[in-house]
């Protein structure tokens, strides 16, 4: 019988060390859980890293532990960590894919251990593979790999998705191993992305590296005929909406209502430390608000949350620096003895904590410089049960594509993120319930269940045209 691979550089799995035992634990982040219906079923499995080096004479052990939850290791020495992970994943390819290109270290050694641990991947796929069998590759650490398992096994179904954004064709062709990037994508029968753009970007950059035929949405290659589409992700709405009626979260909201008093709007900010997320833009906008609009300084808070990130990275630790030193500015500028304009917190929450956050939030600030989709905005919108709240989306965000009922704005226009906040905190309540409907309505229909099964639904599909193109 054939099975469904799910192929991701981590693992859904969170291993930790006390007293010199590794403990399991699922991390059901939103991904895990909508491909959870796939991988935890029958004979399907989920192929990745664990997260951490294990010592090769402890590998077999944590092997075991994690295949009786259907997931199978790619172990990762160190050094492949620094050079695949952190170097070419993180320093080229992420920088450049969110046009952060003077950020991006163009080293040969990242690039041949990228092609090195890509080959791993392969190795423990094909390990399980057989023909029949429909493998569905995640992301930008594993460009090469659709390629690589196409050569080994040619019949297989192969779905490759990208979680970040496509560069224009201008930008991608920066990078010096651009063809063999694309060549390793194209071995997919079904290659996805957020939004059009990426999908145009896409097109665009493989019709002209490569000699092959495109149409609207396919590229014709040799003997074979690949889609190109939109699959714009969704959350696991259902877990949101029902958060805030548990008493974990309710004692949450009734303790920050307490602290932050009636008189309070709270604006909310969550965030990996990213310089693509655009946190020091939205720092400086509330800093704007604050010059321009005095009457402001007491009515609103905003409340930040930035989750440690890549900080062994140097762009990373220059910009924790940055915003460290911008809260403290504003804070030691507009604070009063009883308020303080921003909260700022560097480290993660537990999601009832977040949960929590986005029910009582009045506005959720999102104003990424790019994002493949950005799945908070979805998340707040989705929390807020009283169908009150203000997005302030940035339009560079996948989900503005979508949520057209947020305040979009441009993060690069400081005076217009300060002018949505401004019209957030005095938005009438009717007006905020009729954009929040409708983009509760959206995010309700499209959720995470409802991409994987379209993803897989075109897999299908795309597998059907290629064998009917064999037998034509
Ligand atoms: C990549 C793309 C695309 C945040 N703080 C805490 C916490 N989070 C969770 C949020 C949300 C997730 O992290 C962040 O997701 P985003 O989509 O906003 O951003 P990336 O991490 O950059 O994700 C992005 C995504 O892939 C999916 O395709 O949308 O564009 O860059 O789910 O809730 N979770 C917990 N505590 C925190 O403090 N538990």
């Amino acid at each position: 019988m054939s099975k469904t691979i799910i192929i991701s550089n981590r693992l859904p799995i969170k291993i930790t060390e006390e007293n010199g035992e590794y403990q399991l634990s699922r991390s059901e982040g939103g991904l895990a859980t909508g491909l959870g219906s796939i991988y935890k079923n029958g004979h399907n499995i989920w192929i990745g890293w664990p997260g951490i080096e294990v010592p090769p004479e402890r590998q077999e052990n944590v092997r075991a532990q994690l295949e009786a939850l259907n997931l199978f290791p790619v172990f990762l020495t160190q050094e492949e960590i620094n050079l695949f992970y952190e170097g070419f994943s993180n320093e080229v390819l992420w920088p450049v894919f969110h046009y952060a290109v003077t950020y991006a270290k163009f080293e040969q050694a990242y690039w041949d251990c990228y092609r090195q641990v890509n080959g791993k991947f392969r190795d423990a796929v094909t390990q399980v593979a057989e023909e029949n069998d429909r493998i569905w590759v995640h992301d930008y650490q594993l460009l090469l790999l659709p390629e690589m398992i196409r050569v080994e096994r040619p019949a297989c179904t192969i779905g490759f998705f990208q979680h970040i954004p496509f560069p224009s064709y201008e930008i991608f062709r920066l990078i010096p191993w651009r063809t063999e990037l694309i060549n390793g994508v194209l071995g997919a029968d079904l290659i996805g992305f957020h939004t059009y753009d990426d999908v145009r970007h896409f097109m665009s950059t493989a019709t002209r590296l490569l000699p092959v035929n495109s149409s609207a949405n396919m590229v014709v290659k040799k003997d074979r005929q690949i889609l190109v589409e939109s699959f714009a992700m969704g959350i696991d709405f259902s877990l949101f909406e029902s958060l805030p009626a548990t008493d974990a979260v309710r004692e949450h909201v009734a303790a920050l209502k307490e602290s932050i008093g009636n008189e309070q709007k709270i604006i909310l900010s969550i965030d990996r430390l990213d310089y693509s997320k655009g946190i020091i833009q939205r720092l400086q906008a509330v800093e704007l608000l604050l010059q321009e609009h005095p009457e402001y300084a007491g009515q609103f808070s905003l409340y930040m949350i930035v989750v440690p990130s890549r900080d062994t990275v140097p762009q990373y630790r220059e910009l924790r620096e940055q915003i460290d030193q911008l809260v403290g500015n504003i804070n030691a500028h507009y604070r009063t003895l009883n308020w303080s304009p921003v909260h700022y917190y560097y480290r993660s929450f537990p999601m009832d904590f977040l949960s929590a956050l986005y029910a009582t939030a009045d506005i959720c600030l999102v104003t990424p410089m790019r994002d493949g989709m950005n799945l908070v905005s979805k998340e707040y919108v989705a929390s807020r049960t009283s169908n009150t709240g203000v997005l302030i989306l940035s339009e560079m965000a996948g989900a503005s594509k979508e949520l057209n009922d947020a305040l979009i704005v441009n993060p690069n226009n400081i005076g217009d993120i300060m002018q949505a906040i401004v019209t957030g905190l005095t938005m009438p309540a009717e007006e905020q319930q009729a954009r929040m409907q409708s983009m509760r309505d959206l995010v309700k229909k499209f959720n995470i269940h409802h991409w994987v099964r379209l993803f897989m639904q075109r897999l299908a599909e795309a597998k059907k045209m290629q064998q009917d193109l064999l037998t034509k």
